[in-house]
């Protein structure tokens, strides 16, 4: 089946008792059961849903991955992830990435005796200097967020395959469509289905997939034990958003590349960040790795300040100043005050995310529009 295909049908039936098109929404927290543990493969509702599995069975379909687990956010299938571990494993991790992945790792892990690297994953020398013994795992995020570097998959996952480590990919950014993480030889791929496979900033959700048995019997353990899971209204959203995420992301697609061409010659703009420019340091591999550059980008300013970042952002009338990303419509945010605010100013700058850096989701309306309105801010 090809991706257009599979997002609509992969894993997907129609309900049995009535022939519902669609998976209802299975609004329960449990089920009756014949005898003690004799039931229909449900017996309460942290441990799994009918709604839920349908959509489990979609992602995975759409990763190629054997098995799928959602949970109630990013942050959650992230925090399911790394309880796998155990206090002494050491975790090689990208530098640059969403700052709550970064304050989860840090600020919660770390203390619990869990070690990180952070290196710039775009250099595999750098992962390299990094492995140690007790590493069990390499986090990947690619496109990066918000400097959309790009991490060559193959090349990180192949390495962690010869030490012993398994590899995770935070597919967020790319979504399924662009990018599929397990066909390029990871072990783990990772979405907030919160952004491109909801789609409508209506929802937040996690999902974890692989094809991984062992490590999937410990997800599945999480889910059970610590129970982030998602309720049945938000898998029922998500799994309908998904439904248009390839005609939503290559219009995204398309409006983004005429919004970086803008930017690209506007005088006031220091840099843009985006894989598709071929002066992208990693422009190549994107090309070699992605469907498609994606529907995020960033841009600095000359005046590389917080305060100009902030008068252009709130001058904007289309764009809609907030985080997230991944949705219908155009959102314009500053990682350094906003989503990566976590992140020590000193940290930030060493892995390039300077005051000024606008951080931009293109959404799916037309594309005129958006560079008139990005015009007009930029002049005020
Ligand atoms: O928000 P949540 O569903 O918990 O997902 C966390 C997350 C994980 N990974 C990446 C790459 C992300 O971008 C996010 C969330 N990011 C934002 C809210 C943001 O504006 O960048």
């Amino acid at each position: 089946m090809k991706f257009n295909t599979k997002a609509i049908h992969a894993g997907q039936k129609p309900e049995e008792s009535s022939g519902a098109v669609m998976p209802p929404i299975f609004q329960t927290s449990t089920y009756a059961q014949e005898a003690p543990n004799v039931n229909r493969g449900y017996d309460y509702a942290r441990v799994g849903n009918p709604t839920r599995t349908a959509l489990e069975r979609l992602i995975a379909g759409l990763e190629d991955a054997k098995y799928c687990a959602c949970f109630s956010s990013g942050v959650g299938a992230i925090d399911a992830i790394m309880k796998t571990l155990k206090p002494g494993d050491h975790v090689i991790s990208t530098n640059d990435l969403y700052g709550g992945t970064y304050r989860l790792f840090t600020q919660v892990f770390e203390p619990y005796g869990i070690e990180f690297s952070f290196v710039n994953m775009t250099r595999l020398e750098e992962v390299e200097g990094a492995i140690q013994p007790n590493t069990k795992l390499i986090w990947i995020e690619t496109p990066t967020n918000p400097l959309l570097r790009i991490i060559d998959i193959k090349a990180v996952a192949s390495f962690a395959k010869n030490h012993g480590a398994l590899s995770a990919v935070d597919n967020t950014f790319a979504s399924p469509y662009l990018q599929q993480p397990l066909n390029l030889g990871a072990d783990i791929v990772m979405h907030s289905t919160t952004k491109y496979l909801g789609g409508h900033s209506d929802v937040i959700g996690g999902a974890v997939a692989s094809s991984n048995e062992e490590f999937m019997e410990k997800i599945r353990f999480q889910v059970k034990t610590t129970g982030a899971v998602p309720g049945p209204m938000d898998c029922y959203l998500t799994l309908r958003g998904i439904k248009t995420l390839h005609i939503r992301m290559d219009r995204s697609v398309e409006n983004t590349k005429k919004v970086v061409q803008f930017l690209n010659n506007h005088p006031d703009v220091d840099h843009v960040y985006y894989p598709g420019l071929p002066d992208h340091p990693q422009h190549e591999l994107a090309t070699r790795q992605m469907k498609d550059y994606g529907a995020m980008l960033s841009f600095g300013l000359k005046d590389d300040t917080i305060e100009k970042a902030t008068r252009v952002m709130a001058a904007t009338k289309i764009f809609t100043l907030a985080e997230s990303l991944g949705g219908v419509e155009s959102l314009i945010s500053n990682p350094a005050s906003m989503t990566h605010g976590s992140i020590p100013k000193e940290v930030r700058e060493k892995a390039g995310l300077t005051d000024s850096l606008i951080r931009v989701s293109v959404g799916i309306e037309d594309e005129e529009d958006l560079v008139a309105d990005l015009d007009q801010a930029l002049t005020k």
